[in-house]
């Protein structure tokens, strides 16, 4: 197992200076609350006018722009699935999110990547479910690529914190 890449850490993403954040972001690329609402707020204005000129995301899907004001060099606005009960391919989006965030790491030549626990505020992903999707997608792609070199997954309440941690 290679998890001396993986680093669990209970912060704020926006404070970070790594390659890249992950924003737990919506279709639209529209800004919104949660961590979607920080990173915004943060980055500035000029954030919302680059989302605006890439046409939205699909769920299950991820785009790269700059991070302006912030101290990562590059936001990946990830759209994870709302939780519908589990039965709407919920499992497979949210995987999706993940293996596509690390491949645009790779194409950009990130080597650190922090990821926000995507979906499991307002979209209502049951939590550990999701940190197990993460780990294993996270992984695989580790053991697959060798990159990048180090991958944060970003705690923000101690639930989710606790969670990751019993599970690596
Ligand atoms: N740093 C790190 N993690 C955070 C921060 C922060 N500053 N703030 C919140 N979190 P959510 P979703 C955690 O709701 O469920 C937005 O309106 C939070 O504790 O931000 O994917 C978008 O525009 C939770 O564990 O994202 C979409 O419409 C995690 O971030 C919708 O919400 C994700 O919670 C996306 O919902």
């Amino acid at each position: 197992m290679n998890d001396n890449k993986i680093e669990i850490i209970k912060a704020d993403i926006t404070k970070l200076e790594v390659d890249a954040i992950v924003n737990a972001a919506n279709s639209k690329l529209a800004g919104g609350g949660g961590v979607d609402g920080a990173i915004h707020r943060a980055a500035g204005p000029q954030l919302l006018e680059e989302c605006k000129t890439l046409n939205g995301c699909e769920t299950g899907k991820a785009k790269i722009t700059k991070a302006y004001n912030l101290p990562s060099k590059f936001v990946i606005h990830a759209v994870g699935p709302v939780w519908r009960g589990g039965n709407q391919n919920e499992d497979d989006l949210l995987r999706s999110c993940y293996y596509e965030s690390l491949k645009l790491a790779k194409e950009n030549n990130l080597k650190s990547i922090a990821f926000s626990n995507i979906s499991t505020g307002i979209y209502g992903f049951p939590k550990e479910r999701a940190a197990k999707i993460a780990i294993e997608t996270v992984r695989d792609f580790i053991i697959k690529e060798n990159k990048p070199e180090l991958i944060y997954f970003v705690c923000f309440d101690e639930e989710n914190l606790n969670i990751y941690k019993s599970l690596i």
